[in-house]
């Protein structure tokens, strides 16, 4: 088996080329984000990832944030979210709770005072369930801050929900009427 820091480092690689760079291992993603995981095995080979069809199991099934999902017959791959190229993932639109969670850095308040929370170079804006995620989230991009965000009056105000199968809910947009900015 692999151990904890060959698979981190697999992940990675897949989170790359699943979500926003399919290229640089010259694959090409479905319109469901979907690849061929022979395919894509064989290419990973070639690059010096030299992994068995168990292993990518093992890797999608342990991976922390249930990253990747296999299609039912597991002839296929794709990401569950965070995808920058253009996929349709399917999501269905779902009521939030009253609250949900941003976490990001201090650098970036002033910007998102002012302009809301904007997705950036993904297709959403990511929003958690609990604090402690969103705390994590936010820490890969300095010191962080955790946002509470008035999901519940968003959806009443007509903004769309949806959550990925691996739980995160996604938003095209928050406007700054529904941050909460604390401890500062
Ligand atoms: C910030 C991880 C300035 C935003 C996590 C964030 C998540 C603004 C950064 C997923 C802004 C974008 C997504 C504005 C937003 N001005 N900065 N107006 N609006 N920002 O990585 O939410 O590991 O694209 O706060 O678990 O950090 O990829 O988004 O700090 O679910 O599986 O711009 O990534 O999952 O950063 O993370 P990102 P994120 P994975």
């Amino acid at each position: 088996m692999l151990n904890d820091e060959e698979a981190q480092r697999v992940s990675k690689f897949l989170s790359l080329v699943l979500r926003h760079k399919p290229e640089t291992l010259g694959i090409t993603l479905n319109e469901q984000g979907w690849t061929d995981v022979d395919r894509l095995l064989t290419k990973l080979y070639h690059r010096g990832y030299q992994i068995s069809r168990d292993q990518l199991k093992y890797i999608v099934e342990t991976n922390n944030k249930k990253r990747f999902a296999f299609s039912l017959d597991e002839s296929q791959i794709r990401a569950n979210q965070g995808h920058s190229v253009e996929v349709d993932l399917g999501y269905v639109e779902k009521q939030p709770p009253a609250l949900l969670y941003h976490g990001t850095a201090m650098r970036f308040i002033d910007s998102i005072k002012a302009d809301g929370l904007r997705k950036m170079n993904r297709h959403h804006v990511h929003l958690s369930s609990d604090e402690q995620t969103a705390y994590m989230v936010g820490s890969r991009h300095g010191k962080p801050v955790v946002l509470t965000i008035k999901a519940g009056e968003m959806a009443m105000a007509g903004h769309v929900f949806y959550q990925s199968d691996n739980g995160v809910w996604l938003t095209d947009t928050v406007p700054t009427a529904y941050i909460i900015v604390r401890n500062l």
